[in-house]
């Protein structure tokens, strides 16, 4: 896997179906990019974890297999994305994944809307997705990670976000990547993908 030249400023979104491999491959692209990745599934899960007014109200959609709703998630990304570590690039770990928090998150950028470099779009069959999300499960035992609420969160999924991978391909921004194989192979696709556009 070739280094890739340090680039400033660079504001990337990640998208994929649950168990693809966001989380991931986000945390291995903030270290390379020197960017911090945003995930709105970990502040969430941090909120349940520390009993907070929206951990308490995010924990019931989550642990149905449901998105949080539009209103909260949006408050609380737009509130991130004016913290001073931002300016000079981010990531985005599953923000957005509904049409209208793509509308949000225009907004949140106002003049900068323009200024996204790339939307990863990262795939993998369900299969794959249920076993390795089944595997964690075991591992860790996550509320959401029940095979029902798995299929669950796929179906929702291929509803509410697949509908936004036309809509940033009309931008010119999707970078396809096959997140099948080793993690390491995965991000060294990325990296590739990301260097040649
Ligand atoms: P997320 O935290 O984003 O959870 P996820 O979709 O399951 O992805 P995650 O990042 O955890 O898994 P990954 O694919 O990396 O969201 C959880 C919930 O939060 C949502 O269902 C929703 O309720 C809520 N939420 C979050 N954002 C929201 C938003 N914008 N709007 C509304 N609601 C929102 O990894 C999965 C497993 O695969 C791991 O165990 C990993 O180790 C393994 N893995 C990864 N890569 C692999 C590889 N190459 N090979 C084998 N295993 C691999």
């Amino acid at each position: 896997q070739s280094e890739p030249a340090v680039t400033s400023s660079l504001r990337l979104l990640l998208i994929g179906p649950p168990g693809a491999g966001k989380g991931t491959q986000a945390a291995r692209l903030s270290e390379t990019y020197g960017i911090p990745a945003i995930s709105t599934g970990d502040i969430f899960r941090e909120n349940v974890k520390n009993g907070t007014e929206l951990g308490v109200k995010a924990k019931e959609y989550m642990d149905a297999g449901q998105y949080v709703p539009d209103s909260l998630t949006n408050d609380l990304v737009r509130d991130r994305l004016s913290q001073p570590d931002v300016v000079d690039g981010f990531l985005l770990d599953g923000y957005p994944r509904t049409l209208q928090q793509v509308e949000e998150l225009d907004d949140i950028l106002g003049a900068n809307a323009s200024s996204l470099d790339a939307v990863i779009v990262l795939t993998a069959d369900t299969e794959e997705v249920v076993s390795r999300l089944l595997k964690r499960s075991a591992e860790q035992g996550r509320s959401d990670d029940t095979e029902e609420v798995i299929r669950h969160r796929l179906d929702v999924y291929a509803e509410q976000t697949a509908p936004l991978i036309d809509v940033y391909a009309g931008r010119g921004l999707v970078v396809n990547v096959d997140g099948l194989g080793e993690i390491d192979e995965v991000t060294g696709r990325i990296i590739a993908a990301l260097a040649s556009r």
